[in-house]
This record gives structure tokens, sequence and C-alpha cells, in this order.
């Protein structure tokens, strides 16, 4: 395909509550949505930079200007443009693995709607229906939390993730545990929070069986992870230290993980989180699909991902409500405990333009220079 036009729009969506994690709190979602424009139809991406590079270096502005400035142009330009081809055109520019994987979503989507094919069939998707887990912020109270995890486990959730800090770890992990038992399936996020000589600390998390602790320490600290590997028996999981199916290998022959989150923004897109897909399968090691508080759009492709047959944990792909009140597409609802993967071609959800457009507060169109 060719593209004509390259769509740049940032959405303001407000979360139905604050989300407080060891980096911040978010109480509202921004995104930066990519539409392309080709000879074959439309496609939509979704950039999960957030609004400050607090999760990573990358954030919207940057991811923005990056797209208008480097990666939209060279696209633009292309001839015989493919999903495939996206990544080797845009290998020059280093890094801004969100805003790439944002336009190479937009193209797959255009390239698969195109051709009538799913995005689940197209990654090799083996499941209709995915079993989502739900991350749960850090709270001002360990009352708190069990309300809010009572409410969870109401709506259906079967596995939580609780996000954890210094000051907030044993103490909540604890109280869940007391509270709803041995049977919940229950694992912690630390975005980094902890240091080398935390780790005696955090084998103390031993005495709660959880699922796996997730990046406990640095995203550059693999050595510091393989020391706390060998320390605890709660398996160790990697997320922000994960940024290419060629880390994953790094990491998993380093022995500083046994599990690995995969967010396709993290690693530049859809393409290679199935690459990191692939390259943990043939290791034994398991995966789960990472959530970035993403829209619709960004939803129905982590659960086309997350029908891939590695995806042997719950991810972090909760129904719509657990976010927003309203989404730029219909919502996704929680049946019996799962989620349906979308069947439609390409990411299978519509756009809803009167949601989007009274929630779009900047946008501009990219269009290729005419020679
Ligand atoms: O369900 O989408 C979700 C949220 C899951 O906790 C979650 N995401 O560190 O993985 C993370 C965290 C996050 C969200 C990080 C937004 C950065 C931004």
């Amino acid at each position: 395909m060719n593209l004509h036009a390259i769509e740049l729009r940032r959405v303001c969506l407000p979360l139905v509550s604050p989300f407080r994690t060891a980096l911040g709190t978010e109480s509202v979602r921004e995104a930066l949505l990519v539409r392309v424009e080709s000879d074959e139809g439309e496609g939509w991406g979704e950039c999960v930079a957030g609004s400050d590079p607090l999760y990573c270096s990358e954030y919207l502005d940057s991811a923005w200007l990056t797209l208008r400035r480097y990666l939209g142009p060279r696209l633009l330009g292309a001839t015989d443009l493919s999903a495939s081809k996206v990544q080797p055109l845009l290998h020059e520019f280093k890094g801004h693995r969100m805003a790439k994987a944002a336009v190479e979503m937009a193209v797959l989507d255009a390239q698969l709607r195109a051709a009538g094919v799913s995005l689940s069939t197209f990654l090799g998707g083996v499941t209709g229906a995915v079993t989502p887990g739900v991350a749960v912020g850090i709270m001002s109270s360990v009352d708190e939390l069990l309300d809010s995890v009572t409410e969870y486990l109401d709506a259906g959730y079967r596995r939580l993730k609780l996000k954890i800090q210094p000051g907030w770890d044993l103490a909540p992990v604890e109280a869940v545990r007391d509270r709803f038992g041995d049977d919940l399936m229950l694992q912690v996020d630390a975005n980094c929070a902890y240091r080398r000589a935390d780790i005696g600390h955090l084998a103390r998390l031993d005495q709660f069986s959880l699922l796996l602790i997730e990046q406990p320490l640095d995203e550059d600290d693999l050595v510091g992870h393989a020391q706390l590997a060998r320390h605890i028996a709660t398996p160790v999981c990697l997320d922000e230290s994960i940024v290419s199916a060629q880390s994953a290998a790094t990491a998993i022959s380093m022995g500083a993980c046994s599990v690995v989150n995969i967010k396709a923004g993290r690693v530049g897109g859809y393409l290679e989180a199935r690459a990191v897909h692939d390259l943990c399968v043939s290791k034994g090691v398991p995966v789960w699909c990472g959530g970035m508080l993403e829209t619709g759009l960004g939803r129905a492709a982590n659960l086309a991902l997350a029908s891939l047959p590695g995806f042997t944990l719950p991810g972090d792909i909760s129904a719509t409500d657990r976010y927003f009140r309203e989404d730029i597409t219909p919502p996704f609802l929680l049946h019996d405990g799962t989620i349906a993967v979308p069947t439609g071609p390409g990411l299978g959800v519509e756009v809803l333009l009167p949601v989007l457009d009274a929630l779009t507060t900047q946008s501009e169109t990219i269009t290729a220079v005419e020679h």
C-alpha cells in the first residue's frame, strides 16, 4: 500500500478513579492516536507513551514530534508499504519504540482490514477469549485497598496485581492474602522502585505465594534482577527492562527473569511483541500481556496479542469500565471472567467518531511532500 496521510490526535480520557503507582498518580489518560490513510483504506494505531516521561524516556509530545518530523515523512515517502516493512524503514531512527509501534499498528490495521483478516488470526492467536487480570493501584490505607479488591473480585476478576513501593508492600499483600485466601491469583508490580539493598526485604514476600514480582529494580539492572532471582522463590518478571526480543533473550540467559510481561508499545510494535513471545516460548518462559491504560483501540490489539499460545498467565487487560466511563470504541465487557478477542478484520473495533471528536484536544495531519 501507499500512504496518503497520517493523522495524529491527542485524546484525553478521564479515569473512573485515580491510578497511583510508584511512578505517580494518573487521573486522566492522555493517548496519542495515529490514523493512516492509504490507497487500500484507513487504519488506526495507539501510542502508549504517557503525558510525562515517568514510565520510560518517551512521552506524548516526544512521540508526536518524532512521528511528525521523522517517522511519518519516511513512511509517507515509501512505496509498496506493508506492516513488516515499517520497522526496517524506521530502523535508522534510534529508540522511540512507542512512536514506532503506534504507526506500525495503524499500517497493520489498514493492511488487515483490506485483506479481511483479524489481528489475532494474523499474529497466530489460538483462543477466542482471554482471562483478564486487574491492576490495583497504591491506596491511602489497607482498608481502602481491601474495599477496592472486593469490588474487582465481585466484578469477576480472578487475578490481581498490586502496585507496591517501599513502605507499601508486605502489609497490603498480607492483608489481601488474609482476607481473600491463598487461591487468589496474586502478583505485585514495583515499577523499578527498589534497589539491590532491598533484596533481603523483598525476599519476605515469598511467604505470600505470589505468582510473580514484576520489575522490582531499575530497568538497566539485569545483574541485580539475576541476584534477586537467586535469593527469592517468587518468580521474577521483567517489564521495563524488556525492549526487544534481543533484550528478552539476554535477560533470560542471565537468569534475570523467569516470566516476561509483553507490551507491544515498549518493544516497538506488535510484530516485535510476537517475536518476544516466540523467543519466550522457545525458552519455556511464560508470558503475559501488560497494559498501559489503553483506549479501546490498544485494548483490542492487546486482546489479539494475548490470544497467542504462550500467554499462559492472565494479563493487565481489564474490561473498559475498570478504566473509563466513556471510551472511543464500544466497550469491552467481562463475561464469566473472560473478555472476547475481536474477530473482525484488523483490530476488529470501530472508532466512535463523535466521542473521539469530543475527547480530542489536539490534531494534525501529515501528508506526503509532492515531488
Ligand atoms: O490495566 O492497563 C492497565 C494498567 C496496568 O499497571 C498497569 N500498567 O507499570 O504496567 C505498568 C502500568 C502502567 C500504566 C505504567 C500506565 C505506565 C502507564
